[in-house]
């Protein structure tokens, strides 16, 4: 694909914090393919004869970040796949979520136009992520991989939401409202920034 053609912007929050809900909500108002690295990985996780599909389990579970040549390609692939059928904006949720995937893929794949940053008091993830557990079936919607996402999101994640912060690229959402309320705020950012 062209990369001039290509627009991608990152969708960037703790778990929990709504990257996913906001995305599907975006999609139906607007032109947006929503990638989640975190589906594209379960999915691939999921599929008959994936060489590894028992290393991302691992990962998932222990709250780690899977190597980054995975998920890069996993992206790439989804986006080549939607650019082949027209489309051209892309919602990348949940990553990049350590430096070394930010630095790859905006040099190898194409570089972000801006950054939607969640934020969100960890005790309201927590919460969130407890009652999504009861029935998602995620193998990390459990207490001990919750503590360990949250852990790996401080360390690892933060840094690569304040290296775009210095570049200007982000725009900050407050998450801890109701959904709709939480839209208003995306919807004004895209609006303004794309
Ligand atoms: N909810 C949402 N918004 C709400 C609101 N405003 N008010 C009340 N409730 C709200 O939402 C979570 C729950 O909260 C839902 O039940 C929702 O209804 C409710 P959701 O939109 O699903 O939040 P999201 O931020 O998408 O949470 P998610 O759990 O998906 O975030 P994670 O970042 O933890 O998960 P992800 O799938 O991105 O990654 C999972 C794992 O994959 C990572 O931990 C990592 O091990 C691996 N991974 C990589 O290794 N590399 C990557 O690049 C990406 C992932
Ligand atoms: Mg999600």
């Amino acid at each position: 694909f062209s990369k001039e053609q290509v627009n991608v912007v990152f969708v960037l929050g703790g778990p929990g914090a709504g990257k996913g809900t906001q995305c599907s909500k975006l999609v139906q108002d607007h032109d947006f393919v929503h990638l989640s690295a975190g589906d594209l990985l379960r999915a691939e996780q999921a599929r008959d004869g994936s060489e590894v599909g028992a290393l991302i389990k691992h990962y998932i579970t222990e709250g780690l970040i899977v190597p980054q040549e995975i998920t890069i390609q996993l992206l790439n692939n989804a986006i080549k796949e939607s650019y082949g059928r027209g489309k051209h904006n892309f919602l990348i949720d949940g990553f990049p979520r350590k430096m070394d995937q930010a630095i790859t893929f905006e040099e190898v794949v194409v570089p972000s136009k801006f950054v939607l940053f969640f934020d969100c008091p960890e005790t309201v993830m927590m919460e969130r992520l407890m009652e999504r557990g009861k029935t998602s079936g995620r193998d990390d919607d459990n207490v001990e991989s919750i503590k360990k996402r949250f852990k790996t999101f401080e360390e690892t994640s933060m840094p690569v939401v304040e290296y775009f912060e210095k570049q200007g690229k982000v725009v900050r959402i407050v998450c801890d409202k109701p959904v709709d309320e939480v839209y208003k705020e995306v919807e004004r950012a895209i609006n303004e920034k794309l």
